[in-house]
């Protein structure tokens, strides 16, 4: 159990609920696509005395006196940033990943430009043009989709639109996508046209430093990411760039969207990058996509409907209505059973954004806490099983306790036992 002893005099209900937070994250199987456990030593960076320092600018040029100490966290979090990703510029100070993309549309784009991403229902994410978020209001924006029978990319599709629009950028990367990108490809369509190829990597960050997904690199110009999915660290984001790019990406963060940095993530951030550059970790991202496709495999062998047929990454979408259930029931009779994920819209969805006809898995925060191979086979059992027992709470409750038990035998980064 962590320590909360000051938060227990100080506030009670809160130190609860913050202990029955840590609980849940112990007993339950936690499939969320996004989520995983970040390490002891990245959430002691992130409860620091750094909370407590304003640092507007960038280290030598702040605006406030006392950055001895945060100029240098700043300067080694970017210095392990770039080299991990092998970038020439890093910004380390997004609060997270959607203000690290309203930032690349600040420093490149006018309103009413036209911008192009895949399109949300598709797996796409609402930063990328989606027409109730910022960047498909305010510019005009061109949603690329699936390909009607494979649900793959479908690059003449994305090239034809390319050609029409001329978009100033084209993004790359989404939220419910289970293949990898060829980053090659769309930057050979981003030159014909003239745009700028940016890679959001939100997903994927910790399985391209891991080696088991195409780097972004060189073929994007601009790459952004949050820091707390595959690639382990505290809850923020990041940009990283060509040298081209880097005076204006660092004038849209700050002064242009952002005041003061968060020097508490900076510093669990640093400590994430340092993780990241490990053979371990590398270990560990070879073991999310074996994982899920362990898991990906049994579920088949269960008779679920994969979008695309399998998976490449960390992330598994399949269709719970080709089981009679929506998502949202699918995803609530796993809950009742202790195992956590999300329903999701799947290609061509004919259902609702809240109750879609999906379920987005992934890996990474079952392969942090060790599980394996053969530990797949056991959850699709568990999912199959809260899917039968939908409508019946005592089975699903007897599920849940055996997937606590189950859960006991994997310590979870990050929670002290
Ligand atoms: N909310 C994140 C996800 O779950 O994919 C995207 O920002």
């Amino acid at each position: 159990m962590s320590d909360l002893s000051a938060l227990e005099t100080t506030d009670p209900d809160i130190e609860a609920l913050i202990r029955k937070e840590e609980q849940r994250q112990l007993h339950s199987i936690r499939l969320i696509a996004s989520e995983n456990y970040a390490s002891s030593a990245v959430m002691q960076a992130t409860g620091t005395v750094l909370t407590n320092k304003y640092s507007e600018g960038y280290a030598g040029k702040r605006y406030y006196e006392g950055q001895d100490y945060v100029d240098q966290v700043e300067s080694l979090a970017i210095e392990r940033a770039k080299t991990l990703f092998g970038a020439e510029h890093a910004n380390v100070q997004p609060y997270s990943g959607s203000p690290a993309n309203q930032a690349v549309y600040l420093a490149l784009c006018k309103p009413g430009d036209s911008i192009m991403g895949m399109s949300l229902p598709f797996g796409g994410h609402l930063t990328h043009g989606w027409k109730v978020n910022f960047s498909g209001i305010q510019y005009k924006s061109v949603q690329y989709e699936l390909h009607p029978e494979t649900h793959l990319i479908d690059l003449d599709q994305v090239r034809e639109m390319a050609l029409e629009h001329r978009p100033r950028l084209i993004w790359t990367g989404a939220s419910a996508y289970p293949r990898t990108w060829d980053f090659e490809a769309f930057a050979s369509i981003a030159a014909e046209v003239d745009a700028v190829l940016v890679a959001d990597i939100a997903h994927f960050a910790g399985l391209v430093v891991g080696g088991v997904h195409p780097h972004p690199f060189p073929h994007a110009s601009i790459v952004t990411t949050t820091t707390h999915k595959t690639l382990r660290g505290p809850r923020g984001g990041m940009i990283l760039s060509k040298e081209e790019f880097a005076r204006d990406l660092d004038r849209a963060i700050f002064p242009g969207l952002q005041g003061g940095p968060h020097n508490h993530t900076t510093a669990a951030i640093a400590v994430a990058l340092k993780e990241a550059s490990t053979e371990d970790f590398k270990d560990y991202a070879r073991r999310i996509v074996a994982n899920a496709r362990a898991l990906a495999d049994a579920l088949l062998e269960k008779g679920f409907s994969l979008v695309t047929g399998g998976t490449d990454n960390h992330l598994i979408l399949f269709d719970a209505t080709a089981k009679g259930l929506s998502g949202k029931q699918g995803s609530s009779a796993m809950h009742l059973a202790g195992l956590e994920a999300n329903s999701n819209a799947i290609p061509f969805d004919p259902r609702k954004p809240f109750d879609p006809s999906g379920i987005r898995l992934g890996s990474a925060s079952v392969t942090s806490r060790g599980m394996n191979e053969e530990h797949m086979r056991q959850v699709a059992e568990w999912i199959e099983q809260s899917f039968q027992a939908h409508e019946d709470p005592a089975r699903l409750e007897a599920i849940r306790q055996q997937v606590s038990e189950f859960c006991s035998g994997f310590p979870c980064p990050g929670i002290p036992t």
